[in-house]
């Protein structure tokens, strides 16, 4: 039996969720999948690995036979700006893939985590800070997704007591693997940019603020969530989460304390800086706090140090 399962096991979540699920669970009892085939030296490819389309709702639901499939993380989605330049196949993707996800989950009796996003929010959301409950009217075909996949998932809670959680992740700033088709990409490209060139042209203007949160701190409030008392939780999809917020300015600042030559310039993407507009500059995370205990651990100062330290160690071990 392999009773979890991961959908977009390659993309930048995927890449740090898996070995922590099968650190905690075992290697062999967490089957990682992807649309992709991926590099034979991926984090996720470690153990039992599929290649699998969430928009093939068959393929999925004999999956979760073949390995009695308990539990999904379902990752698999088309992130801000791709959805833009896509918007049909993000569509296909994003709901139908997740349509597939929780209708397959019901019928075998699978818990599910689904990640929104503060991509759920939009223009006329209050920025500052971003209640848990409030206005969500996204004008972004990724944040039509992500409103309409937070309210299907509470449909399949309330209406087949479906056990489907979900957080609205911040910018999400990792090492592991690179992000793909993001507004906050900037904030995992510029360390990459400052190691290896010293220099880096963000594509968001140096004052766009926006939350952001370091991946040891998603991956662990990921499985706090999917471990909380379902009894405690007032809300299921999806819980605001957050660690702090940054402009490029700022965290560009904060290199430059261990990187004193590094020189950022702008040339702002006129698609990106529109969506990065759009979104919360902080999040109110009290409902998250007090349902599930949720507190982050990194800030900007730690979060820089330890991606400075992690991706240095990383460059020197490829070109060894
Ligand atoms: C994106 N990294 O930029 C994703 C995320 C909060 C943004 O959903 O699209």
């Amino acid at each position: 039996m392999t009773p979890v399962l991961v959908t977009g096991a390659l993309g930048q979540v995927g890449s740090e969720l898996v070995p922590a699920l099968r650190s905690r669970y075992g290697v062999d009892q967490v089957l990682a999948t992807d649309l992709l085939s991926g590099a034979p030296d991926h984090p996720s490819l470690g153990g039992p690995f599929e290649q699998l389309d969430c928009t093939d709702g068959v393929a999925l639901r004999g999956v979760l036979e073949r390995y009695r499939i308990k539990a999904i993380y379902h990752l698999a989605a088309i992130l801000s700006a791709r959805a833009e330049a896509e918007p049909q196949l993000a569509w296909r993707v994003n709901m139908e893939g997740l349509y597939n996800v929780l209708e397959a989950a019901r019928q075998v009796g699978a818990q599910v985590f689904v990640p929104s996003s503060i991509a759920a929010f939009g223009p006329s959301t209050p920025h500052d800070p971003t209640p848990q409950d409030t206005i969500q009217r996204p004008n972004t075909l990724y944040g039509v997704t992500k409103v309409a996949g937070e309210l299907l998932c509470d449909y399949y809670a309330q209406r087949f007591g479906l056990d489907v959680r979900g957080l609205r992740y911040p910018g999400l700033v990792s090492y592991t693997a690179p992000p793909g088709g993001g507004t906050t990409d900037y904030a995992v490209e510029i360390f990459h940019h400052a190691l290896i060139k010293g220099q880096y042209t963000c594509f968001l203007g140096p004052d766009t603020r926006l939350p952001l949160m370091y991946m040891p701190d998603a991956i662990r409030a990921t499985l706090e969530l999917m471990q909380a008392d379902p009894a405690k939780l007032r809300h299921r999809n999806a819980f605001n989460i957050a660690a702090f917020s940054s402009t490029p300015a700022e965290l560009a600042a904060e290199i430059q304390k261990h990187r004193p030559d590094f020189k950022v310039f702008y040339a702002v993407d006129p698609v990106r800086q529109a969506i990065a507009e759009s979104w919360p500059h902080t999040l109110d995370d009290s409902a998250a706090r007090e349902e599930w205990g949720w507190r982050p651990q990194f800030d900007l100062r730690g979060m820089t140090q330890d991606m400075l330290e992690k991706l240095s160690a990383r460059i020197l071990q490829r070109e060894a």
